[in-house]
């Protein structure tokens, strides 16, 4: 008998059990969950959010020219101006996938091969990986064209009703759970004079990127879990890297190959569309830690004050460097911050959920947020950000080439207007 039909037998007899029950002590609310018109069993077999609820990712499956053959490009933002707390819903999680379908991975049969510089290069079944002692870890990640690529709308650094989405929804945040990188280099035993590992993903275009092997060493792990089940095919299942703390790249989906060597080995993806270029002409390269970060995600850019009075400013604080230890928020465009209550648990390189009471008097006003990590780096303002690259803030306004430049973490603005409405005032 399938699955199916088994959970439709069982619901019948909760169902018949219930009816037995209501007729004597059960309120009409109760009895409504399993009136006639309920949703079949099988809706409740995996559980659904409730129809009134809509959030949903926003982004759009792109022709993407630089790469030949490619036919597509996936940038899916994360509905960060709704979330609650620290973890993105799997179903919610930005998506970013170069050119080509999540592809359809039956976990019996896939394997991930450890080779290289190695003694013992090793080919690993799922059921292998998953026989090693695991841990479960809150990590973020972000793709270091947030808040800078072209989104749906444009630029969204320079668009006015961007929302927090549209300025900040490439990051996303997870509790995964895996195997550490370094348990499985051990096994297969690294020589001397490895340097790097090249990661490579199954998908048709074979995404790849080299790592440094004391980062691989550090705290990378391969990951099968996310938010406490299977990772969703738009996130790598059934396996994928994570390598905390770093640009979004790094951490290849669809993993099946761990190549180690003793020199980066300049994937197109790393050497032609993530070097991020500058106005002097030269590319930064292997740049990969994400800077300190934080955005107010209510009241932000989009939303609409209903009446003066009490608001709580939420939002949310991640840096690839550490844990986040502070965080300040200003409602006056600057001139005065206040330290902004953390919320339980500020775990490293994960989002930390910050708040503020304040009391909107139906005047103008900026609401920004500022964090600082653990090693003491402060996210920047625009114009510091600018100054630390050596442009000019135009650099920001021109249309050219600046759209592409990634880790931007400038602090960021939302303007309130007198009418309620809230704006992006970055630019
Ligand atoms: N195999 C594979 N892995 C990949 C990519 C890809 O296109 N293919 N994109 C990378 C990029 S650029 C980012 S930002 C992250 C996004 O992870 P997510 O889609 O799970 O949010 O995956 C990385 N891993
Ligand atoms: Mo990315």
């Amino acid at each position: 008998m399938s699955a199916k039909r088994s959970a439709r037998r069982q619901f019948l007899k909760n169902g018949a059990a219930l009816a037995g029950f209501a007729a004597g002590a059960i309120s009409s609310p109760s009895r409504k969950l399993f009136a006639a018109d309920a949703p079949p069993a099988d809706l409740h077999a995996y559980g659904q959010r409730s129809h009134f609820e809509n959030d949903a990712r926003v982004g759009s499956i792109a022709m993407w020219p630089i790469v030949p053959g490619a036919q597509r490009d996936y940038g899916f933002r994360s509905p960060l101006q709704d979330s609650m707390g620290i973890i993105t819903p799997a179903p919610l999680h930005f998506i970013i996938s170069h050119g080509h379908e999540p592809p359809d991975i039956d976990p019996r049969e896939h394997r991930v091969m450890i080779h290289g510089m190695v003694d013992r290069p090793l080919i690993f079944a799922l059921d292998e990986i998953k026989r090693l002692p695991s841990v479960s870890r809150l990590h973020f990640l972000e793709c270091h064209g947030n808040s800078a690529a072209a989104g749906p709308t444009g630029d969204p650094r320079k668009v006015a009703s961007a929302n927090v989405q549209e300025t900040h929804g490439l990051t996303s945040c997870s509790i995964w759970t895996g195997v550490p990188l370094s348990l499985l280099l051990g096994q297969v035993g690294v020589q001397k004079g490895a340097s790097w590992i090249v990661a490579e993903g199954t998908e048709e275009g074979k995404h790849t990127k080299s790592i440094p092997i004391e980062k691989a060493m550090d705290d990378c792990l391969v990951v099968f879990g996310q938010n406490g089940e299977a990772l969703r095919p738009e996130q790598g299942y059934p396996l994928r890297l994570l390598v905390p703390g770093w640009q979004g790249i790094n951490n290849v989906k669809w993993l099946r190959r761990i190549y180690v060597v003793d020199q980066p080995y300049m994937g197109m993806m790393e050497s032609t569309k993530y070097p991020s270029p500058r106005l002097d002409g030269k590319s930064r390269w292997f740049e990969s830690e994400m800077g300190p970060k934080s955005v107010i995600t209510r009241p932000s850019g989009g939303q609409q004050l209903s009446s003066r009075g009490f608001y709580e400013i939420t939002g949310l604080a991640w840096s690839g460097g550490g844990a986040i230890r502070r965080v300040e928020v200003s409602a006056d465009g600057g001139r005065t911050w206040k330290d902004a209550q953390l919320q339980q648990p500020i775990a490293p390189k994960a989002h930390t959920r910050f708040g503020l009471a304040w009391t909107w008097d139906g005047g103008e006003a900026v609401l920004q947020s500022r964090c600082t990590d653990d090693q003491g780096h402060v996210q920047p303002t625009i114009a510091g950000l600018a100054k630390f690259w050596g442009v000019d803030m135009d650099y920001f306004r021109l249309p050219a080439t600046s759209a592409d430049m990634g880790n931007f973490n400038a602090i960021q603005p939302w303007k309130v207007g007198r009418d309620g409405s809230i704006s992006n005032a970055l630019l």
